[in-house]
């Protein structure tokens, strides 16, 4: 069976532009798990198209987070990285929450640990300590506000204009906010090695040419800054998601890990997307096969849980946001 194609080539790498043979049967497999267990599949948009396709819901770490809350499954097998199960099972104390592959976890998040946060706040005892969601539940628990690429704004605007503001651990993100809000933020030096893999070269070479596409870019995008100013849209991925489908162009060059473009192609058949580079990756993401999936149903593994001390106090900064956007 062919792999939705992209005209362009590309594919997830994990199937190499084809979905192999036997992912019809794991599919089929997969649908009769799923009621057997009363389960439900959550995707994160950067996944591999197979498990897009099996998923009951497909979308960012916020709207993972939202429809988490809503399900009455007793499972969710949470397809996406280990913070974003993390914040799935916090959510939902009464549900078994399983992901894939336990190592499917997230280079920028690792690049802050509790201590450093405490390390700070001990030096700026007024200060206001925001973090992505891209953080571990133990580092969210040191933190005040939590943010995701797309109420990033939102939530800086509730944070009283005199307070300094730590924001962890992405400084590509971190430095757009501090430029949209004009706020005094002291910028943590994380950053996504799958965004970071964007050099501005090959965007340039790519707008020229296709000079009509839109380019829309992931304020996780680092080594694009010089090309912040030119990008015709700053998005997360739902924002990208959402744009394409409502914007009259044609074309777009997607700056953000390729699995995005999965969800795009399928959703807007008619349109063209070309990635920023095909080696916007995401390692972690790809670590969750459709055959893992299918073997945590199967086994009912591999199980997320935090410590309940740590749950209480990482689900504040989590429940703040979630109250005002
Ligand atoms: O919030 C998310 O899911 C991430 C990590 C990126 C995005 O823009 O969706």
């Amino acid at each position: 069976m062919s792999y939705r194609g992209n005209g362009n080539g590309i594919s997830h790498p994990s199937t190499n532009g084809h979905e192999p043979a036997h992912y019809a049967m794991l599919k089929e497999k997969i649908a009769i798990l799923k009621r057997e267990r009363n389960a439900v599949i959550l995707a994160h948009n950067y996944q591999e198209g197979a498990i897009q396709d099996v998923a009951d819901f497909v979308g960012d770490s916020l709207g993972l987070a939202r429809s988490a809350q809503k399900t009455e499954a007793e499972i969710i097998l949470f397809c996406g990285v280990h913070f974003m199960a993390e914040t799935a099972a916090m959510l939902c104390p009464d549900k078994t929450v399983l992901i894939p592959d336990l190592a499917a976890g997230c280079s920028l998040a690792d690049m802050i640990v509790p201590e450093q946060i405490r390390s700070w706040r001990s030096k700026h005892p007024d200060g206001v300590v925001v973090c992505y969601i891209n953080t571990s539940a133990a580092v969210k628990a040191e933190c005040d506000w939590c943010v995701t690429s797309t109420n990033g704004l939102k939530v800086i605007e509730h944070i009283p204009s005199e307070r300094e503001i730590l924001f962890v651990p992405d400084y590509y993100l971190g430095s757009y906010l501090k430029a949209k809000t004009k706020r005094k933020i002291h910028l943590w030096k994380g950053y996504c090695p799958a965004h970071a893999a964007i050099l501005p070269e090959q965007v340039d070479r790519l707008r020229e040419k296709h000079p009509d596409a839109e380019f829309l870019m992931h304020p996780e995008c680092g080594c694009t800054t010089k090309q912040m100013h030119l990008a015709d849209q700053v998005l997360s991925t739902e924002g990208m998601v959402q744009y394409a489908a409502r914007s009259n162009a044609k074309e777009f060059i997607v700056a953000t890990e390729t699995g995005i473009l999965h969800r795009m192609r399928q959703q807007n058949p008619e349109k063209q997307f070309y990635p920023a580079s095909e080696h916007a990756t995401c390692h972690h993401m790809q670590r969750n096969t459709l055959e893992k999936a299918f073997l945590s149903l199967v086994k009912l593994e591999h199980v997320v849980t935090v410590a309940p001390a740590i749950a209480e106090r990482a689900l504040r900064p989590i429940q703040r946001m979630l109250e005002i956007v």
